[in-house]
């Protein structure tokens, strides 16, 4: 499994990545399904703990897709859980449970905003009806998580009594949704710590929303308060503004606590992956993944970085995979230069570096390539490049 072995992983809590689930509600995003195992598959390559693969009600090729991710975990090539997502209906549970995956997962919209308006039922209806699913679930002999849609905006009274109903059902674990994405950390903290203290016996996970860009924050605070199982996507990906993601999320808690929760090295190509799959670019300055986010640019930051990565870096790139750049405009100082002429096998003396550097204060580019750093150097020396390359 990668570069660590298993206990340096941390085993307090783990990842379920919903990429393939609530990633492909993003608007515009279809897998298909050589996709949808190659994404799979990666997510159990890396160490993710739980992998939420989809909804099979949404459509026979999604179903279809499943069934072959839940036949990999059954022959040993994926090693993640796997969970399978459904509403509270009993045609859809049926569906779901019949492809017998290691867990379904139903949700049920649980604050007054949707009581009222999405579902149309009284709280007391409601408890009803969550104890009615997660048994008939159960039934099937498949674990059950049970999701408290837009849990953080329910009465918290009520909630203790939803996700104690939905344990006494027997469901084993309860995803507190922060759908609209509006906790705040101390909130997320709380929140969770109550809820483990008021109802002993079920985990709980955390489902955090990015549109007010807390899910990372929100997440952490979470665990803090008694959350165990954290939910991702690659990239961010999902419904809006999207949930916690995965590279981000592991790196914070690898900083904050020290703990590796999955292969780290792996995120790259995770990333790229989904990128390929979604058809949705990261932007650059994309936290861990993103392409520039190992690269300094100011002159006073390459310098600190070239006389100690600390000054400018949280941990070494190569922890995620990545590794460390410097970027050449006019921006840069000698030190940057310096040292991108000597990757190249070029040495030269202070009076040509300061004249090198000079020159490039005087040009617009926006990103000099090496070939225009020593087109810099031939028109400041008179010599041609190649002589210099590799003495
Ligand atoms: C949400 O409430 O935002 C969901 O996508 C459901 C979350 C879950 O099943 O944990």
């Amino acid at each position: 499994m990668g570069r660590f072995s298993r206990h340096e992983f941390g085993e307090s809590i783990k990842i379920l990545d919903s990429t393939l689930r609530e990633g492909e509600q993003t608007p515009g995003v279809i897998f298909s399904e050589e996709w949808r195992i190659k994404i799979a598959k990666s997510l159990s390559d890396v160490g993710v703990h739980l992998i939420e693969v989809g909804d099979p009600n949404v459509a026979p090729d999604v179903r279809s897709a499943i069934s072959k991710i839940i036949a990999l975990k059954r022959d040993g090539e994926i090693k993640s859980e796997i969970v399978v997502h459904s509403r509270s209906v009993k045609s859809d549970i049926e569906n779901a449970t019949s492809l017998e995956p290691d867990r379904v997962a139903i949700f049920y919209g649980v604050s007054d905003i949707h009581l009222k308006h999405k579902h149309r039922k009284t709280r007391e209806e409601a408890l009803a009806i969550i104890a009615e699913h997660v048994e008939f679930a159960r039934g099937a002999g498949v674990k059950v998580r049970f999701t408290a849609e837009d849990a953080t905006r329910a009465d918290l009274d009520y909630l203790i009594q939803v996700v104690k109903t939905a344990r006494d059902a027997g469901a084993d674990r309860v995803s507190i949704a922060d759908t609209v994405g509006i906790l705040t950390p101390d909130r997320a903290r709380q929140l969770f710590s109550k809820l483990k203290e008021a109802v002993p016996g079920v985990g709980l996970d955390i489902h955090a929303h990015n549109d007010l860009g807390m899910a990372v924050a929100n997440s952490m605070a979470a665990t803090e308060g008694g959350a165990d199982v954290v939910h991702t996507t690659v990239n961010g990906l999902g419904e809006r503004a999207g949930i916690t993601p995965l590279q981000v999320f592991v790196a914070a808690y690898y900083y904050h606590k020290g703990v590796k929760l999955i292969d780290m090295a792996k995120l790259p190509y995770l990333a790229s992956l989904v990128e390929a799959a979604s058809g949705i670019a990261q932007m650059p300055t994309f936290p861990i993944t993103g392409d520039n986010v190992f690269t300094h640019k100011a002159g006073v930051h390459q310098a600190g970085v070239l006389a100690n990565p600390e000054t400018y870096e949280p941990f070494p790139p190569e922890v995620v995979g990545r590794s460390r750049d410097f970027s050449l405009d006019k921006y840069s100082g000698r030190r940057a230069v310096a040292h991108r002429l000597e990757r190249l096998g070029v040495k030269v003396d202070e009076e040509t570096l300061a004249k090198v550097v000079e020159e490039l204060k005087s040009t617009n580019a926006r990103r000099l390539r090496d070939e225009d750093l020593l087109e810099i150097l031939e028109k400041v020396t008179g010599v041609r490049y190649k002589a210099y390359v590799n003495k």
